[in-house]
């Protein structure tokens, strides 16, 4: 699909206001009826409006008082709710990664909307500077939750046709909206886990890969919130990036004077990153990561990794693709050489014994996660110095894998 528009709910996917939804009802069950109100009660309540949450609590609890008096009580409970917001309501319940999403949206120019059905989201909005292009009024629309009509009155705002929007949502009633209005419904925890949603995510900080996706962009990961390990140290995992440039690697590259011309010209281009866990070296541990390799090439010579046996000569790796198209090519002290395609799903087995490159033959990052044992260590000056036996080359479209003249040893017989 091609996103124009996306609609947010508001609580539970912007922001977090539940601890002040309790205490308001904590607040006045005291008061009014001398109860001592309970979490468990609480998940009653849940992205339900407050006449609603009202009676399933006086049921709850067994408190006999007329409808009147529960509405009465229900509008006393907003009113406490609306106190807590306008004096505690802070940066803290915005939840995490909404502030990188906005951003990414507005970059792209794709507009937002907030499809709240609390009358108090314009408030919440405005309070905490988060920048919707719409709100829209929950009193203008016919029915609430799960009716489509709140997200349905948001595409319209924009004229725009459902299948254009994204809508996100954390509760089941809110997805069955999205999903109703025929837009394309992100879910959030729990609840989106049952198949109700086209991408469920766990929590909020995946949103900015959500919408990259959807936008197109090569995945952008978020590597505090991506990994989770219980290492025994270090306690908190600390993941190291490793930019490479052209510079870094130009005797990598066959055709040396185009590698100088562009360095003369100032150009140095990212050829590749790569993220890692840095797990303690242990061989017991393994260390995992993703490396982004980019397209392009130099000279008709797809971009590459440098490559490296792993100084621990006996241990393997295994890269799993994500994105992108290419080839892993290995070779090992005997020169024997082995390629294996790198495709979305596709998982190669870099055996033991054998020095390892990426090479990129498409048209956009090759994405690959890697695990391998963590005391394994690398070895880049054996591969460096005699050069892999193999080079690849795209021209006019057409791969061509082609032994290398550079490589300063024998040829296998
Ligand atoms: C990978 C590689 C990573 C970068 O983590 O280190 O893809 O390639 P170079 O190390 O060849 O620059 C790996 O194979 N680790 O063992
Ligand atoms: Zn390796």
């Amino acid at each position: 699909m091609e996103i124009q528009l996306a609609v947010f709910d508001l609580d539970g996917v912007v922001v977090n206001t539940d601890e002040f939804h309790f205490l308001a009802w904590e607040q006045v069950l005291l008061d009014k009826w001398g109860i001592r109100h309970t979490r468990q009660a609480e998940e009653l309540t849940k992205g339900i409006p407050r006449y609603t949450c009202m009676e399933l609590l006086a049921e709850h609890y067994h408190i006999d008082a007329s409808p009147e008096e529960l509405r009465r009580v229900a509008d006393e409970k907003n009113l406490a709710y609306q106190n807590l917001l306008r004096t505690r309501l802070s940066d803290k319940q915005i939840l995490s990664g909404i502030p990188e999403t906005l951003r990414l949206l507005r970059e792209h120019g794709i507009p937002t909307a907030l499809a709240s059905s609390s009358h108090n989201a314009p408030f919440i909005v405005e309070k905490l500077g988060l920048k919707f292009d719409f709100c829209v009024d929950p009193d203008s629309v016919a029915h609430g939750k799960p009716a489509p009509d709140i997200y349905l009155a948001a595409a319209r705002r924009f004229g725009l046709p459902p299948e254009a929007c994204v809508g996100v949502e954390d509760a089941a009633s809110g997805m069955a909206a999205i999903r109703g209005a025929g837009m394309f419904c992100v879910g959030i925890g729990v609840p989106a886990m049952g198949g109700g949603a086209d991408a469920a995510v766990s929590s909020t900080d995946q949103l900015p890969g959500v919408f990259g996706a959807l936008l197109g962009l090569p995945p952008a990961l978020n590597w505090a919130a991506g990994f989770s390990t219980a290492l025994a140290a270090p306690a908190v995992p600390t993941v190291g990036t490793t930019v490479r440039r052209l510079s870094h690697m130009a005797g990598f590259f066959g055709d040396q004077p185009a590698v100088r011309a562009l360095l003369e010209r100032g150009e140095d281009p990212v050829i590749y990153e790569f993220h890692e866990l840095a797990a303690p070296e242990h061989p017991g541990d393994l260390s995992f990561g993703i490396t982004t390799l980019y397209p392009g090439g130099i000279g008709g010579e797809c971009y590459m990794t440098k490559g490296h046996f792993h100084r621990e000569l006996d241990t393997g790796e295994v890269y799993y693709t994500l994105r992108g198209s290419g080839m892993m090519m290995t070779e090992n002290m005997d020169g024997v050489v082995r390629w294996f395609p790198l495709s979305p799903g596709s998982a190669v087995y870099a055996a033991k014994g054998f020095a390892h490159r990426m090479v990129n033959t498409g048209d956009e990052p090759l994405v690959c996660f890697f695990a391998y044992r963590a005391d394994a260590g690398h070895d880049y000056r054996t591969i460096g110095i005699s050069g892999f036996r193999r080079r690849v080359f795209r021209r006019g479209g057409k791969i061509e894998i082609e032994a290398a003249h550079t490589h300063t040893k024998e040829e296998p017989q």
